[in-house]
C-alpha cells in the first residue's frame, strides 16, 4: 500500500516536471537517422543470408534493436522501390515501375508528400546525403525535398578501364568488379559517411532532425580496396546455392520481367570464370559499406543524440549472384525481394527479431508512429508499431512486391505466391524450401491445399495496376494484346532465355 502510494507520488511528480518541461520548450521528439544501402540482399549477419559475410556494424545495430527477418521491397529496382518507400504508395498505385520518371515530373504525382517533407512539416530539420532517391532526383534547385543536401551518391575513384573486360548486354561500364590500387577515402560512400559524421557533430540541438544517409555499394561496379577482399580469401567463402535447371518449372514470363539487361546471366559468368570473382567482390563491398555504417553509428553514439535517435537501416532490394540463372535484381523471388530492415532506438526492443511479413512502405507510417507525429494522408503501408511493441504480434497482410504492371509476388510467414501479367503462377513453401526452388503450381497435379494457399495470397494482390506513369523509361515491361513488350519492343518468345 505504502509502496503504491510512493510510486503514485513519484509518478505525479515526474508527470508534473514533464508538464513544466513541455511548457518551457516544445516537446523533444526523437531524431531519426535513416541509413539506406543500395542493392544489398540478405547477406548480412543479422539475416544469415551468407554464412561467411562479415558485417559487424549491422550486427551491432541488430543487437540494440529489432530486425525484421521477413521484410520485402515493393519493387526489385531502385527508382520504384525508393519512390514507394518515400511516398508510402505502391508502384501499382503510382505507375512508377522504371528508373524514370521522378515523381515531381508527373503532374498527378507532383504534390505527393514524401517522408522527409512530412517530417519537415512537423518541425524536423531534414538532411539527405548520398543515394536516397534514384539518380539525381530531388536535388534540383526549386525542389524542396530536404532542408540540407549532402554529397550525391557516387562510385568515387575508378580503375582506368573495366577490370573484367567487356560484358554482354551493351558492355555497361557499371558491370565491373574487383580491386585495384586505391584508398577507402577515395570512395563515394566514404564521402557520404564523412558528411553524415560532420552533420551529426554540428547538428543544432534545439530542433529534432531526420538525417537520411544513402550508401551506393554493394551496387555494381563492386570495387573495394584489397583489405576488404582479404576478408574473403579466394577459397575461403561459400558460393551461393545455384541449382542447375532451377527455372525448368518457372514460366516464360518469369524471364520477360528481366528480359534484356546489362547484368550478366549465370551462363556468361560461368563461361567467363566470373561467378566466383563477382561473389567475392560483392562480399568485399558489403563489408566495406558496413564499415561506413560503423562510422556513422559511432558518430551518433558519441553525440548528444545517442539516446534520443531512432535508427533505421534498409536496402532498396536484393540481388542474385547466379541463383536462378541470373545476376542482378528484377525478379520476384527472395533473392530480389528480401531486404535487411533493422530499427533501433527509443521505444524499440533490444536484440529482438520479428518474422512477420513487413514491407518497406511500412516505414513511413512506422517512423511517424515512433516519433509521435500524425500519419500522412493516403498511406498504403501499415505501421509496424504493433510488431515493435510485440515482435510476435501477428500481421495478416502479406508483403507484396511488384515488377512492372501486373507482375506481383506475395509473402506471408510461410509461402511465396507469384502471378505474372499473363496469369502464369508460382508458389513456394519457404518453410521447407527457403531458396524457392520447387514451384508447387507447376505441372498437372497441383494439390488442393496448394491451390487454396495460392488463392488466399492472390486475393491480396492489387486489384488494378496503374498504367505506366508519363515519362516511364528503363526496364519497362508491358503486356499488350499481342504479347509482352520490353522497352517498347515485342519479345520473341522463341528467343533463347538462359
Ligand atoms: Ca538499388
Ligand atoms: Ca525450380
Amino acid at each position: 500500500m505504502r509502496r503504491t502510494f510512493f510510486l503514485c507520488l513519484v509518478s505525479a511528480i515526474t508527470h508534473c516536471f514533464a508538464i513544466v518541461d513541455a511548457s518551457a520548450q516544445s516537446p523533444k521528439r526523437p531524431n531519426v537517422l535513416m541509413i539506406a544501402i543500395d542493392d544489398l540482399n540478405d547477406w548480412v549477419e543479422p539475416l544469415g543470408g551468407h554464412p561467411d559475410v562479415k558485417t559487424p556494424a549491422m550486427a551491432r545495430l541488430a543487437e540494440r534493436g529489432l530486425t525484421f527477418t521477413n521484410a520485402h521491397c515493393q519493387a526489385p529496382l531502385c527508382n520504384p522501390s525508393r519512390t514507394s518507400l518515400m511516398t508510402g504508395k505502391r508502384p501499382s498505385s503510382t505507375g512508377v515501375y522504371g528508373l524514370a520518371p521522378w515523381i515531381r515530373n508527373v503532374p498527378e504525382l507532383a504534390s505527393l508528400v514524401t517522408m522527409p517533407q512530412h517530417f519537415h512539416e512537423h518541425g524536423y530539420r531534414t538532411l539527405i546525403g548520398g543515394k536516397i532517391y534514384h539518380g539525381g532526383y530531388g536535388r534540383r534547385e526549386g525542389e524542396a525535398e530536404s532542408d540540407v543536401w549532402g554529397p550525391p551518391a557516387g562510385v568515387g575513384v575508378r580503375p582506368k578501364r573495366k577490370i573484367i573486360g567487356p560484358t554482354p548486354g551493351g558492355n555497361n561500364p557499371l558491370m565491373d568488379w574487383g580491386t585495384f590500387p586505391h584508398r577507402d577515402e577515395d570512395k563515394g560512400d566514404w564521402a557520404v559517411a564523412s558528411w553524415a559524421v560532420d552533420e551529426i557533430k554540428k547538428m543544432p540541438e534545439d530542433q529534432p532532425f531526420f538525417l537520411s544517409v544513402g550508401f551506393f555499394l554493394p551496387h555494381v561496379p563492386c570495387y573495394a580496396t584489397q583489405k576488404w577482399f582479404d576478408l574473403y580469401p579466394n577459397d575461403g567463402f561459400a558460393m551461393p546455392p545455384i541449382l542447375a535447371g532451377d527455372r525448368d518449372d518457372t514460366p516464360a514470363s518469369s524471364w520477360y520481367i528481366h528480359w534484356y539487361l546489362p547484368e550478366p546471366r549465370t551462363s556468361w559468368l560461368e563461361a567467363n570464370d566470373q561467378l566466383r570473382p563477382l561473389v567475392r567482390a560483392y562480399l568485399a563491398c558489403i563489408s566495406f559499406v558496413d564499415s561506413q555504417v560503423a562510422r556513422v553509428l559511432d558518430a551518433l553514439e558519441q553525440s548528444p543524440f545517442a539516446e534520443n535517435t531512432i535508427v533505421v537501416l534498409w536496402s532498396d532490394h536484393g540481388y542474385h549472384l547466379g541463383e536462378k540463372a541470373i545476376s542482378g535484381k528484377n525478379s520476384l523471388w527472395t533473392r530480389s525481394t528480401r531486404v535487411p530492415l533493422i530499427l533501433a532506438g527509443p521505444g524499440v526492443p533490444v536484440a529482438k527479431k520479428c518474422n512477420q511479413p513487413a514491407e518497406l512502405l511500412d516505414l513511413y507510417p512506422t517512423i511517424s508512429d515512433l516519433v509521435g507525429i500524425p500519419q500522412a494522408d493516403g498511406m498504403e503501408g501499415i505501421s509496424l508499431a504493433p510488431q515493435i511493441a510485440n515482435p510476435q504480434a501477428p500481421r495478416e497482410r502479406p508483403a507484396i512486391c511488384t515488377h512492372n504492371a501486373g507482375n506481383h509476388s506475395a509473402c506471408d510467414q510461410r509461402w511465396r505466391y507469384i502471378r505474372y501479367a499473363d496469369g502464369a503462377e508460382e508458389l513456394y513453401d519457404r518453410q521447407t524450401d527457403s531458396e524457392e526452388t520447387r514451384n508447387l503450381l507447376f505441372g498437372d497435379s497441383v494439390s488442393q491445399e496448394h491451390r487454396a494457399v495460392a488463392d488466399r495470397l492472390a486475393a491480396w494482390l492489387p486489384k488494378a495496376d496503374k498504367p505506366l506513369a508519363p515519362g516511364s523509361r528503363h526496364r519497362i515491361l508491358e503486356k499488350r494484346q499481342d504479347g509482352f513488350y520490353w522497352e517498347g519492343k515485342r519479345i520473341d518468345p522463341t528467343e533463347k532465355m538462359e
